[in-house]
């Protein structure tokens, strides 16, 4: 085909191996390293034609967030910070599976198809993560985009939800703040520190807490973000990639599908430590007590801890404003019960994926959403944040109110309003507990986890698994939703469900109930059921953990 002939030339540097199928899913597309090389130009190549369709800049990030080293990954990000809209996962699907000799057609049928003006210029944004593929990785997209006859800005090392604020930052003309390293560094600092300033009696215990960064891309930027905290926020860092490997038995998902602390992390009892995954959009806090015990205080604990804060600072300015929880069927049903029974706020349920989640949190004039993995945000109305500068403004407000509405103010700064952010989550929750004067035990406190269980089960075809009410119930293979049901009977306060993983080829599953003995039982129970009705393989039905 006459009509690109540079990416007739490039396409054949980055040449696509016969038998790889990939799916553009929940997290873009993420699997061994080596299997990636055309699958970043093609999305480099993609993103050029996301920004001629949108007229905007697009985002492109290389990383495979919590999974091993060796694994890679790449997803897109929408013009106002978005995941990529689910059109256009399907163009992705379609492009990275083109078989090398098709290309050219492939890439003419999603012009055609989305309706892309090809006169337009494109603009992409291109990050990566710490992982040794990374960086010939994201030169593959970098050639996409050239290819096309893009522009594109290598922003080189970035956590996730960087590469997602700088495309809002630069798609709003800087009204979301500034797309750079410095001008995030410096929104989410200064917010944070105005958050913290008036509160009384902080002692340099309570301004002290031990990170663990998944030997990942969070700690260099933690590092770079240290100065402009003015010490009012004292961090000891480990697993910051000096020695260990990423992700290995450390990390916000290790936490908490293990259920237990990081190795390489040093704490004394009592004391307060977080979790970032391998791209710092997720985030986990936990404590030992005294007995030696780990508590974890996961997405659920955080989303209960911020709506709480809000509610009270609405409360205090007399601003009725419509909050709500956005969760997923992972929630503890202990936070379900108590943010609606005892908080009376509403809470929707919606599928895995991040994306999910930000659309039902769209919704609302507030919506707190976070999956219990840690991984989450707040997102404000135009209308709420509206409301939150008119209070600022208000020069008939007495001192108080004043007070309470910088709070607010503050808050809408220090959160990354387009995606999960460890760094911004990890500020926020950290400006709660200081203003609040809240121990990470009595935060902990607020409500009691049911015990629960994760496990995977390998299955020939996990397609086989197909779900329905958000992901909470089986509808197909047949039996299997009767054989949950039959074995949850057996247990107290208990509740199971089954779903196939988007992002590993095995099929979760999860079970809590009133006792450790009980979930971990009912979590072995349901396993076998799935290894027995959904074409389990691997020789004998054996769980895997
Ligand atoms: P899958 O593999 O579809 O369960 C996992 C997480 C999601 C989400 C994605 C993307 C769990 C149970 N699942 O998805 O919440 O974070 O990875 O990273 O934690
Ligand atoms: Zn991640």
């Amino acid at each position: 085909m006459a009509q690109f002939p540079e990416v007739s030339k490039q396409s054949s540097l980055h040449p696509k191996p016969a038998d790889v199928f990939l799916q553009y899913a929940t997290a873009g597309f993420r699997t061994n390293a080596k299997l990636l090389d055309h699958v970043m130009f093609r999305m480099g190549v993609l993103a050029t034609l996301r920004s001629k369709k949108t007229n905007a800049t697009i985002g492109v990030m290389v990383t495979a967030s919590h999974n091993p080293e060796e694994d890679n990954g790449v997803k897109l990000i929408d013009p106002m910070g978005e995941m990529l809209s689910q059109t256009w996962e399907v163009f992705a699907t379609q492009l990275a599976n083109a078989d090398q000799d098709d290309f050219l057609t492939a890439l003419m049928d999603v012009i055609e198809k989305g309706s892309v003006d090809m006169s337009r210029e494109a603009n992409v944004f291109v990050g990566k993560d710490t992982r040794s593929s990374s960086a010939s990785l994201s030169q593959a997209v970098l050639d996409g985009v050239s290819a096309l006859g893009g522009r594109s800005r290598d922003y080189g090392l970035l956590t996730t939800p960087q590469l997602h604020y700088m495309v809002r930052c630069h798609n709003t003309r800087g009204e979301y703040g500034e797309a750079t390293l410095e001008g995030y560094y410096k929104k989410l600092s200064q917010a944070f520190i105005q958050l913290t300033k008036n509160a009384s009696n902080c002692t340099d215990d309570q301004k002290h807490l031990s990170v663990d960064a998944a030997n990942g891309i969070g700690a260099l930027k933690l590092r770079e973000m240290e100065c402009y905290l003015n010490k009012e926020l004292h961090i000891s860092l480990f697993n910051d990639g000096s020695r260990g490997k990423l992700n290995h038995r450390c990390g916000a998902d290790f936490v908490k599908t293990q259920q237990k602390a990081p190795t390489g992390l040093t704490m004394n009892p009592g004391e307060r430590g977080c979790s970032f995954d391998g791209d710092a959009d997720r985030i986990v806090y936990y404590y030992i007590d005294s007995e030696g015990q780990f508590h974890l205080l996961d997405g659920d604990k955080i989303a209960t801890l911020i709506c709480t804060f809000l509610k009270e600072l609405f409360t205090q300015v007399g601003l009725n404003l419509n909050v709500a929880v956005v969760q997923t069927a992972y929630a503890n049903g202990s936070s379900t019960h108590y943010l609606e029974d005892t908080m009376k706020v509403m809470v929707r349920c919606t599928k895995t994926g991040v994306k999910h989640l930000h659309h039902a949190a769209q919704e609302f004039d507030v919506g707190v959403y976070f999956e219990a993995n840690g991984h989450g945000t707040v997102l404000f109305s135009e209308a709420a944040e509206e409301q939150i500068r008119q209070l600022v403004e208000d020069a008939t407000a007495d001192e108080e109110r004043k007070r309470v509405a910088l709070l607010l103010q503050n808050t809408v700064n220090v959160i990354n309003q387009t995606v999960g952010d460890a760094i911004s989550d990890m500020l926020l929750i950290e400006a709660i507990l200081t203003i609040k004067g809240m121990t990470v035990q009595q935060w902990d406190a607020i409500y009691g986890d049911l015990p629960n269980r994760q496990l995977k089960v390998k299955v020939a075809d996990r397609r086989v698994i197909d779900t329905t009410d958000a992901e909470r119930r089986v509808v197909s293979p047949a039996g299997l939703q009767e054989s949950i049901d039959t074995l949850v009977r057996n247990h107290r306060r208990a509740r199971a469900f089954v779903r196939p993983s988007g992002t590993e080829d095995v099929v979760r599953v999860y079970a809590e109930a009133e006792t450790r003995e009980s979930a971990d039982a009912l979590a072995h129970e349901v396993s076998l059921a799935v290894y027995r009705l959904a074409g389990g393989v691997g020789g004998e039905p054996k769980p895997l953990l």
